[in-house]
């Protein structure tokens, strides 16, 4: 009941990694796994990718471990699921995503991949339903995220930590991923705000200065990961061509829409990837 009037990650004082490490203490007795290996984050589109990876062994209510917010959408899952693959791997499947533009702060949006990192995964599997800006995609088609334009002027990090985030999204799990499928395209992901979309004039921006894909996750998320050590692999489903690209305007629905349709290809890529790791 505290937990509406006070939030941990609120309070300036409190480390957000003693918090996280708490997460990891309930998700452990919660699911009986004490140390996951990957961490899987779902966006729009990939929520189907859970099924096909292996056992779900233990599925828990994000708002049973400390500091996960309420999901804000209908559509986003406020579940948290620890998966067993048939090599043996655990997977910890994130569905509960808090975005920035939520305005709770960075704390709380990277609070599920400090959490991740504290049961023990060191990989980190970003998702997410996206524009795209590259005139060769059409939407529904999965793409590899190069990099990052974090266009929110916020950052995870507190005080003066400096984290090198060349090779930031994991050349090696690209390569891999690219194994799986060869078709695989990728491109440089640029994190707005939101919750609007972008204007026309912000998509010519973003791709002025090397962005393809435009959302509003995943950049924040990879730069906490890369700070707990984790190696990191993202993907984008481009739901939409971004706004000027395409000239209908963008709707909620149709993002949605195009989520359902590619969902059981996308599922499947990312099972067979997550198998391959
Ligand atoms: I799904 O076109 C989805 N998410 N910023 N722009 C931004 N976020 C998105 C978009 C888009 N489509």
């Amino acid at each position: 009941m505290s937990e509406t009037i006070h939030h941990p990650l609120d309070d300036a004082a409190t480390d957000p990694f003693e918090v996280a490490a708490r997460a990891a203490r309930d998700i452990a007795r919660l699911t009986g796994v004490e140390h996951h290996d990957i961490a899987l984050t779902l966006g729009s589109g990939w929520g189907k990718a859970a099924d096909l990876i292996g056992e779900t062994t233990a599925t828990i209510a994000a708002t049973e471990v400390t500091g996960f917010s309420k999901p804000a959408l209908a559509g986003h899952v406020g579940s948290l699921r620890s998966i067993l693959t048939p090599k043996g791997t655990r997977v910890l499947v994130i569905g509960a995503r808090t975005h920035y533009y939520e305005g709770h702060g960075v704390r709380r949006v990277v609070h599920s991949v400090r959490t991740a990192a504290a049961t023990g995964a060191r990989t980190m599997v970003l998702t997410n339903g996206a524009g795209g800006i590259k005139s060769t995609w059409s939407p529904g088609q999965p793409v590899l995220i190069s990099d990052h334009i974090n266009l929110t002027g916020d950052s995870p990090l507190e005080g003066a930590t400096f984290i090198d985030l060349t090779d930031l999204y994991s050349t090696r799990l690209r390569d891999l991923a690219r194994r799986v499928d060869p078709s695989l395209d990728e491109g440089v992901y640029c994190q707005f705000r939101g919750p609007q979309y972008e204007t026309p004039a912000e998509v010519r921006m973003a791709k002025t200065i090397g962005g393809h894909i435009v959302g509003m996750s995943t950049a924040l998320e990879a730069i906490a990961a890369r700070q707990a050590g984790m190696e990191v692999l993202g993907f984008s489903l481009i739901t939409n061509m971004a706004a000027g690209i395409q000239t209908t305007p963008l709707s909620h629905q149709e993002v949605i829409e195009a989520g359902q349709q590619a969902e059981p290809v996308i599922s499947a890529l990312l099972a067979r990837v997550i198998g391959e790791l």
